[in-house]
């Protein structure tokens, strides 16, 4: 295997901590001794997590407005990759990279498979777009997709899932995740029912085509491309569709997809208490579909989400097995340490949900002990958990400090000198 920064940077910047770090974990070790945790259980649980990137998140996308390159980002699937790797060689945290077509499309997929291989990474869900055209293509998607009124339009909608299917077959994925951009401005500009209908048609004939050991992830989004309605726009909508398309159907929940004040949470136990909790596009969001860092600006939502998959993984029902995934998208930082610091936060959201003591809580909620109950959670949501996650990580040979061994590493400055520049133009959606 051959990883993009040096292993000696690595161990010297650890070897520098490494008395910091059995400091602070022994110490935190006999803090939760004394609620009766043992620290190296929680340390081997979080050893076991993981979290995709997003091939669209290595590069910086931008607002709608504008995009504001910066030397050395990646152009290709191949130089996104290679910055996948430092983030997952850095922190041990994401090893597997979502991509989407076409915007990843090479010839030879086993090549690319062997590729992400060689540099220790292997494949998530992968993403169809049929929000925007492509060059050549037949049919425009300008009014919609799966939901378009034009049946040829709607055929090559379902093509193109067809397509990412087989591509994911080949890079040994097992999910597809869709997200249409379909809507309307204008009241009246479609019927909600019959467009909803075609939705499901389509939906259904990509459905048919997914092997058996396949999920096809159903990805809501209130609002944005389309501004008065959008066809799939809230897991209400999203799991009526899962249900009418079959048990290979599952929501997926991008955090960014609600309105603002949401209970995002509540939604992520629903979801599970009817078999349908796909997966997630972890990001943050203040005002709409934002793409901030995760946590960035609540950290504590993002907690309670975990808290439930907490009680869904202790309560299975019909199976828990979501899948973790960024979906952030930036124009301010470079985007390996937004990765990095959104992977880091959403490890440790998981392992404070893992410190609540579940005992105490059910016993609080069975006795109306409102406050005893929220302390339950409390307690777990105020331990600082970065000994955790960095004991973790560095028994994996990842970095103590992430941010900076990647500064250290120069490996930006690196690529500004062999990557082609990007050009300049709008941002994505
Ligand atoms: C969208 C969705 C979806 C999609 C992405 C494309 O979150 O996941 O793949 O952005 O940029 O808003
Ligand atoms: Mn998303
Ligand atoms: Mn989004």
């Amino acid at each position: 295997m051959t990883l993009p920064i040096s292993d000696e940077l690595i161990a010297e910047s650890n070897a520098r901590n490494a008395d910091a770090l059995e400091e602070d974990y022994a110490a935190l070790g006999r803090k939760l001794a004394r609620t009766g945790i043992d620290i190296d259980a929680v340390k081997d649980r979080v050893a076991g997590f993981s979290v995709a990137v997003p091939s669209w998140g290595a590069g910086r996308g931008g607002t709608r407005f504008a995009k504001f390159p910066i030397p050395g980002e990646p152009t290709t699937i191949h130089e996104k990759l290679e910055d996948c790797a430092v983030i997952n060689q850095l922190s041990r945290l994401t090893p597997r990279v979502s991509p989407h077509f076409p915007w990843d499309k090479v010839s030879d997929y086993k090549a690319l498979r062997e590729e992400a291989a060689e540099q220790g990474l292997g494949w998530d869900a992968v993403n169809s777009n049929t929000f925007q055209d492509q060059v050549g293509q037949a049919h425009t998607y300008a009014n919609g997709s799966l939901s378009a009124q034009d049946a040829a339009t709607r055929q090559q909608a379902v093509d193109h899932n067809i397509e990412c299917i087989e591509i994911g077959r080949q890079l040994g994925s097992t999910d597809l995740t869709v997200w249409v951009g379909d809507g309307t401005n204008f009241p009246g500009q479609q019927d909600f029912t019959r467009s909803l209908d075609r939705y499901l048609e389509g939906a259904a004939a990509i459905y048919a085509a997914l092997p058996d050991d396949w999920r096809m992830l159903l990805e809501h989004k209130m609002f944005e491309p389309a501004f008065y309605s959008t066809v799939i726009s809230d897991w209400g909508s999203s799991i009526l569709a899962a249900q009418e398309l079959g048990p290979k159907a599952k929501c997926l929940v991008d955090l960014g997809h609600h309105a603002p004040n949401v209970n995002i949470e509540q939604i992520v136990a629903r979801l599970h208490r009817f078999g349908k909790l796909g997966g997630f596009h972890f990001n943050d969001s203040k005002y709409g579909d934002d793409d901030l860092d995760s946590g960035s600006i609540n950290p504590h939502q993002l907690f309670l989400v975990f808290n439930e998959l907490a009680e869904a993984e202790a309560n299975p029902r019909d199976g828990f097995n979501p899948s973790y995934m960024i979906d952030q998208s930036h124009n301010v930082t470079d985007p390996i340490e937004s990765m990095l610091s959104s992977a880091e936060t959403i490890a440790q959201c998981f392992a404070k949900a893992s410190l609540v003591d579940r005992k105490a809580l059910h016993a609080a909620q069975e006795e109306n002990d409102t406050m005893m109950a929220f302390q339950a959670l409390r307690r777990a949501y105020n331990v600082d958990v970065a000994p955790i996650l960095a004991k973790a990580r560095v028994e994996a040979g990842g970095a103590y400090d992430v941010l900076a061994v990647y500064r250290d590493s120069q490996y930006r400055d690196r690529k500004a000198q062999e990557r082609k520049p990007v050009g300049l133009g709008a941002g994505i959606v």
